[in-house]
Order: C-alpha cells, then sequence, then structure tokens
C-alpha cells in the first residue's frame, strides 16, 4: 500500500468558518476592546457554563497558567501527589509554586492516579491531589474524594482533556474543589492557546479573576500578587463560534474511535480502550498499547513505520514527567515506585484522531499496523 502523499498528524484543529469569524472580529474592531474580560469573553464564560453544566468557569490565556493559578488561589503548599503519566505542564506547575510533586503510580485500565496508591504517599507536609484525566477518561472520582475528606487534603484536577466529559450526566469538572482545562489549538475545543478554572462558588471565582489580572479588584487595589493570564477577545470570539458545532465534532471524533477499535479488536499485542459504561466521552485522544512480547515490533519501532508512511502519531506521554531532569532526583520518581506508568509510557502510541479525519483513512493506518502480524 502506498503512503499517504500529504501528512496525517496526531491531531488537526477545528476551524469556525472564516466569513462567520469575519463577522465577529468586525464587531471586535466596532466594540474597540481587546482584552480584559470584553464582551467575548463574558458571552464565551456564559455559554460554557452552560455547555459544560459548571457553576462557575473563569477563561485563560492557557491552561498552564490556569494550573498554577488554581494552586495560588487554593494557596497550595508542600506536597502534592499527582501522577508522571501526562504531559509536563502538570508537575511543572506545582514547581512554579515551589511545591514538591510526589509521584504515585497509575491503574492499568485507565492510565489515572491509582487510588490504592495514594493513602503509601502521604506526609504530614501532603496539602493536595492533583489527579490528571488522561484521554480525558475519569479519574476514579469517589474514591479520591473519600481519601481528601479523611485526609483534608484539597482536590485540583487537570482537566485539560476533559471538556465535555460527564459522568452518569454530570460533568466530571463538578469533582474535586477545582478543575483546569485546556484549550489548546490540539484539543476537542480550542481558543487557539487557552484555557479555564472551573469552581463552584462565587466567592471563588472573583479571588480566580482577581488573581488573572494581576491581583487588582479595582482601579487602585491590588489584594494579591496575581499573574496575567487573561483570555483575549479575538480567543473567546473563535471559541464561541467553535462551540456552536462542537457536539457534531465530538460525535465525529467518537465514530473514528469506533473505526480503529473495531479494525484492531483482534490484532495480537495491540490494546485499545474502550468506551466506560455511564461516561459521555469526548474521545480526545486514540491511544493503543504496543506489546512486543506479542506484536512483532516494539512501540518504537512502529511509531517510526507509521512516520515512513506519512502518519504522525505521537508518544503522549513518554517519557513519563518523573523521567526529566527536573524530577528523577526525587524519591517518588524511582521506577520501582511507578511499575504501572514505566510500562505503559513505553508502549504508548496516540494514533491520529480529529473530526476531520476520513474514515478510510483510519483503514489505510490500520493496514499498516495489522499487515507487520
Ligand atoms: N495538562 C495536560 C494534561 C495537558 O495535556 C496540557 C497540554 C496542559 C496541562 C497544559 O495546557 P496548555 O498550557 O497547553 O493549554 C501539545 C500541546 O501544546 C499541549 O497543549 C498539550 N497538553 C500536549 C499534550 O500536546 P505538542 O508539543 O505535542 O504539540 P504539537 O505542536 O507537536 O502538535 C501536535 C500535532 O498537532 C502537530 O504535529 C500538528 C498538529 N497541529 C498542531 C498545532 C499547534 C496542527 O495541525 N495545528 C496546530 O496549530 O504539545
Amino acid at each position: 500500500m502506498a503512503k499517504f502523499d500529504s501528512p496525517i498528524y496526531v491531531t488537526r484543529p477545528d476551524f469556525p468558518p472564516l466569513e462567520d469569524f469575519n463577522e465577529y472580529l468586525k464587531k471586535i474592531w466596532e466594540n474597540k476592546i481587546l482584552t480584559n474580560n470584553g464582551p467575548f469573553h463574558q458571552e464565551l464564560e456564559h455559554a460554557l457554563t452552560e455547555y459544560l453544566g459548571v457553576k462557575y468557569i473563569s477563561l485563560f490565556s492557557n491552561g498552564t497558567l490556569a494550573l498554577i493559578t488554581a494552586l495560588q488561589t487554593l494557596r497550595i503548599t508542600g506536597e502534592v501527589i499527582t501522577t508522571p503519566f501526562s504531559f509536563v505542564a502538570t508537575s511543572h506547575s506545582l514547581w512554579w509554586n515551589g511545591i514538591k510533586p510526589v509521584f504515585v503510580d497509575i491503574e492499568n485500565d485507565s492510565f489515572n492516579l491509582d487510588p490504592q496508591r495514594i493513602e503509601a504517599a502521604i506526609t504530614p507536609k501532603t496539602t493536595a491531589i492533583m489527579p490528571v484525566h488522561v484521554y480525558g477518561n475519569p479519574c476514579n472520582l469517589d474514591a479520591i474524594r473519600k481519601i481528601s475528606e479523611t485526609y483534608g487534603l484539597k482536590v485540583i484536577y487537570d482537566a485539560a482533556h476533559a471538556f465535555g466529559v460527564k459522568k452518569r450526566d454530570d460533568s466530571v469538572l463538578n469533582m474535586g474543589d477545582l478543575s483546569i482545562l485546556s484549550f489548546h489549538a490540539t484539543k476537542v475545543f480550542n481558543t487557539v492557546e487557552g484555557g479555564a478554572i472551573v469552581c463552584h462558588d462565587e466567592k471563588t471565582k472573583m479571588q480566580i479573576d482577581h488573581l488573572k489580572n494581576f491581583g487588582f479588584t479595582d482601579e487602585l487595589t491590588v489584594v494579591a500578587p496575581g499573574i496575567n493570564a487573561k483570555m483575549n477577545e479575538i480567543q473567546s470570539a473563535y471559541g464561541l463560534l467553535l462551540l456552536k458545532n462542537i457536539d457534531s465534532a465530538i460525535e465525529k471524533r467518537s465514530l473514528v474511535a469506533q473505526k480503529y477499535r473495531g479494525l484492531l479488536k483482534d490484532v495480537k499485542g495491540i490494546r485499545c480502550l474502550y468506551d466506560i459504561k455511564g461516561i459521555r466521552h469526548n474521545y480526545s485522544y486514540f491511544p493503543i498499547l504496543v506489546d512486543q512480547n506479542h506484536y512483532p515490533m516494539t512501540r518504537d519501532d512502529l511509531y517510526g513505520l507509521l512516520k515512513k508512511n506519512n502518519i504522525f502519531g505521537r508518544r503522549y506521554f513518554f517519557p513519563l514527567i518523573s523521567n526529566f531532569p527536573t524530577y528523577n532526583g526525587l524519591d517518588s520518581s524511582r521506577p520501582e515506585n511507578l511499575p504501572v506508568a514505566t510500562m505503559v509510557a513505553k508502549q504508548v502510541l496516540c494514533l491520529p484522531i480529529y473530526p476531520a479525519l476520513d474514515l478510510s483513512d483510519v483503514e489505510k493506518i490500520c493496514d499498516i499496523i495489522i499487515r507487520q502480524v
């Protein structure tokens, strides 16, 4: 089979219709408001609370600043229990707050923080847990809630991948003290760059809004050492337009995921993740595990082979965060402490998934994978 003529990337951002975006740009030109809680910013916050089914949302210029600010909002210090199987921004947000990440292993089925291993990692310095809904698959919410209540720990969910994900019709963003979202161009919903913090009460929403605007509460009053993490009007308008078609975008992703699963389900040595009953998934990523004991090549060889065929999968999240120089000296970073995460990072490969991906292209990608057996 001939390789793809043009590259197939792990994802492709959605773009709103250009004419519609021009209309919004015209309005911005008329309003003369480019940023600082402008009308589109307010409209997008409102639209997102409705769409996501959450009480309060505060828009950010990116997900990383949302994470950093979430930790500031709750005044988290000391040690925070988190997962090594995530994008580096998760742990970096702790580092930027002078907090020590304590890595705990992940579950073999969801690739999320394993609640059964959290308690053993709690010390007198532990103040919070920062789990990640990796690939949009919800963490074990009930178990994490119970542990946090027993030990009086805050929970900040890194929900960068979990836009629109629901458990029994309730947004996963309603769990924990705070959740953060990323609206980066590579995400299910994007504002080019962007992010948000979801919170559950008005006072916290106000604190977050002050913190993302240098700490200003009015023209002359600065109540805290805030940062500049505001989303601007152009990004907000982009988001408003994309939100109109978000359900159909998720539906198209779902068809891609189902196609992959159907074609790969019997391939020896290849493991897919499947839908969980009662969960509304968003199909943000399509990870497979390549087990070289049963599949004729390693994950890296398959990655290279696909690349030769113009298919650019990604090894999210390899290396583990705990293997990067900033973190690899920590006691909790020892591979013996993280056997499941170490195995998953070695085997995982995210295949292309995005709304505009043709199902015939999914067939071609799978054909290359299957032909090796
Ligand atoms: N927490 C978690 C769990 C996260 O995954 C992330 C971000 C964060 C926190 C932090 O949120 P942000 O501060 O980023 O809002 C990407 C993203 O930059 C990053 O947002 C994301 N997670 C991470 C998982 O992936 P790269 O370096 O892998 O992206 P890049 O530029 O290689 O893009 C991947 C492919 O997408 C490209 O090969 C082609 C395609 N693409 C990409 C862009 C940007 C396009 O077709 N068009 C584009 O404009 O990090």
